[in-house]
């Protein structure tokens, strides 16, 4: 069959994000551009004779036609094979899955997360290396560097591949398979969890809500859920995938997912309720009229994995990203194993896994996780509380309220400021480098500066050194607020302001962040001066 080797020009802001490149979707669809990105990620890797590679994606708007486009580039490339989510569905941990499993040369995933699909809206792409991890940033930085001089790709005439159909699609040396995108992962949970006591602890009419908020994982929540832990229908909503995600911003936080809040809220609320976002590994869980945050979702699945059949044999480490609370530290310490603490961006969470150094990982961001993928993974951190939860038959708020008696509170809430003109967010965070040497022994009211700088981190594994990853500022009693741009924005800049205080004293444990939080959040309004560089008042986004 004929390959063509396209001549093109190559795009100089092909740059891949925490997590991947994303770019508004009319960009993409520009002549060339998002074959160029292809060709530049296969121009990278080392393709032996029988490469398999996996592909699929959350469902938004142009996954299909990307798809047929990715497997003629296959084709071209030399991978004897792609195997293909029906309906170019895959959720970004079932994709970790389908790699991991079939051990496949890594796979291309079409996501661009938690941002809203449309025309006008985004569209993204990721390679993930073949431990099913997205790509460490020494092979972002190689597709990167290619991205910007390549000058021609290679496409097969292949005709479109029917992508509903399950089954095998063959060609001369190569081969297209059409997988159930839900089953291989479906398996997995079960093989993981205690689904006869989750089984029983909704057949007792403990009553859930799971909201897919019209994205990717509609259809594995439907075959967890109702087919083989038999919740009722009523206990899912929006698990229909829409190109649009129904319009909305499918992104599982108190403002995004509000639907979901109003009914935890109301007078009908379940026992407990969850969402998941466009592309299925993140999570927001919530028990009646009670959110938890992810820092502490995370430090409590840690203290309870003993609770689930897949760890009864103890974790050997955990890490959180650097602006995570420090709840897990706790936990680890009382556990007496490693707490690591990286960059924010999934990908350097799998050295870390792959030497087998952590079992459980999270982010503030909405994203916990283990090894049994390398990517965050939303409907298992469900699993890892319904299964908790099973075991210990309380609330969650009573599960989570016993866990700060236990370890102390680490109040925590982050201040998003979506859509800043970047030169604006830049000057924020240079008049934040001004004061390093200047903060230090500063007194702000009952809080001291211990010290302020840039994060940097060197991987225990492999030695690379990572700059540049978020301003924080240490207060000595334990407090921190850290700044830090966005890596996953389609749209000017957003700055987020994490901030976190430690509070041992349980009469005070029944405070809302924010007024727990106030006086920090006067703090960074002083040192940052986000209000006269920007002009904003208020967050866009509170959680
Ligand atoms: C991605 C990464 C996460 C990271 C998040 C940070 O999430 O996979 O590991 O925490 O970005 O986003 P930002 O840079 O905007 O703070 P996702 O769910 O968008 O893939």
């Amino acid at each position: 069959m004929l390959v063509s080797l396209v001549n093109t020009s190559p795009f100089s802001d092909q740059k891949p994000g925490t997590s991947g490149l994303r770019k508004k979707v009319k960009i993409f669809q520009q002549a060339h551009y998002l074959e160029n990105f292809v060709q530049s990620i296969f121009n990278t890797l080392d393709i032996p004779k029988g490469a398999v590679l996996t592909l699929g994606g959350d469902g938004r708007y142009f996954n299909t036609q990307a798809i047929q486009i990715i497997i003629k580039m296959a084709a071209a490339n030399g991978f004897a094979k792609v195997l293909v989510g029906q309906g170019g569905i895959l959720s970004t941990p079932a994709a970790s899955h389908v790699i991991r499993k079939y051990q496949t040369l890594g796979g291309v995933i079409l996501s661009a997360s938690h941002n809203p699909g449309g025309p006008d809206e985004d569209f993204g792409i990721k390679y993930n290396t073949p431990n099913g991890g997205p790509a460490p940033e020494k092979i972002t930085e190689a597709i990167f560097a290619t991205s910007k001089i390549i000058q021609q790709y290679k496409l097969q005439d292949l005709p479109d591949i029917d992508l509903n159909t399950i089954g095998l699609v063959q060609f001369d040396g190569f081969a297209v398979e059409v997988i159930d995108p839900v089953r291989d992962y479906a398996d997995l949970m079960e093989s993981m969890f205690d689904f006869v006591a989750i089984r029983h602890l909704f057949a007792g009419g403990f009553s859930i809500k799971f909201d897919g908020m019209h994205a990717v994982t509609g259809p594995y929540a439907k075959e967890l859920f109702l087919n083989r832990l038999g919740a009722p229908e009523h206990s899912l909503m929006n698990c229909v995938v829409s190109e649009t995600f129904g319009g909305g911003h499918p992104d599982p936080n108190l403002t995004y997912a509000e639907e979901l809040v109003k009914i935890v809220y109301g007078a009908q609320a379940p026992d407990f309720a969850a969402a998941s976002d466009g592309d299925g590994d993140r999570n927001m869980i919530l028990g009646k009229g009670f959110f938890v945050t992810p820092s502490d979702s995370l430090a409590i699945i840690a203290a309870n994995a003993h609770l689930i059949p897949a760890y009864g044999s103890g974790l050997s480490g955990v890490a959180r990203s650097m602006p995570t609370s420090g709840a897990v530290d706790r936990v680890a310490t009382k556990m007496q194993i490693p707490c690591f603490e990286t960059p924010t961006g999934w990908k350097f969470f799998g050295n870390l896994m792959d030497a087998n150094k952590v079992t459980l990982c999270g982010e503030e961001s909405f994203g916990t996780g283990s090894n049994h993928v390398r990517e965050k993974d939303g409907l298992w951190a469900v699993l890892c509380w319904l299964n908790i939860i099973a075991v210990k038959k309380q609330s969650v708020e009573a599960i989570v309220k016993a866990h700060w008696a236990e370890y102390g509170r680490n109040v925590y809430s982050r201040h998003d400021y979506e859509g800043i003109p970047t030169e604006q967010a830049n000057a924020v965070m240079a008049h934040l480098k001004s004061q390093f040497s200047t903060l230090p022994n500063q007194v702000f009211g009952r809080y001291q500066v211990a010290q302020c700088d840039d994060f940097s981190y060197e991987d225990p594994v492999d030695g690379s050194l990572s700059t540049g990853q978020g301003i924080r500022l240490l207060f000595k009693c334990g407090s921190r607020i850290v700044f830090r741009l966005s890596g996953t924005g389609t749209e000017g800049a957003t700055i987020r302001i994490y901030l976190e205080a430690y509070e041992p004293d349980t009469e005070q444990h029944h405070l809302d962040a924010q007024v727990a939080l106030a006086e920090m959040i006067k703090i960074a309004a002083q040192v940052s001066l986000l209000v006269e560089k920007t002009g904003r008042t208020t967050p866009t986004v509170i959680t």
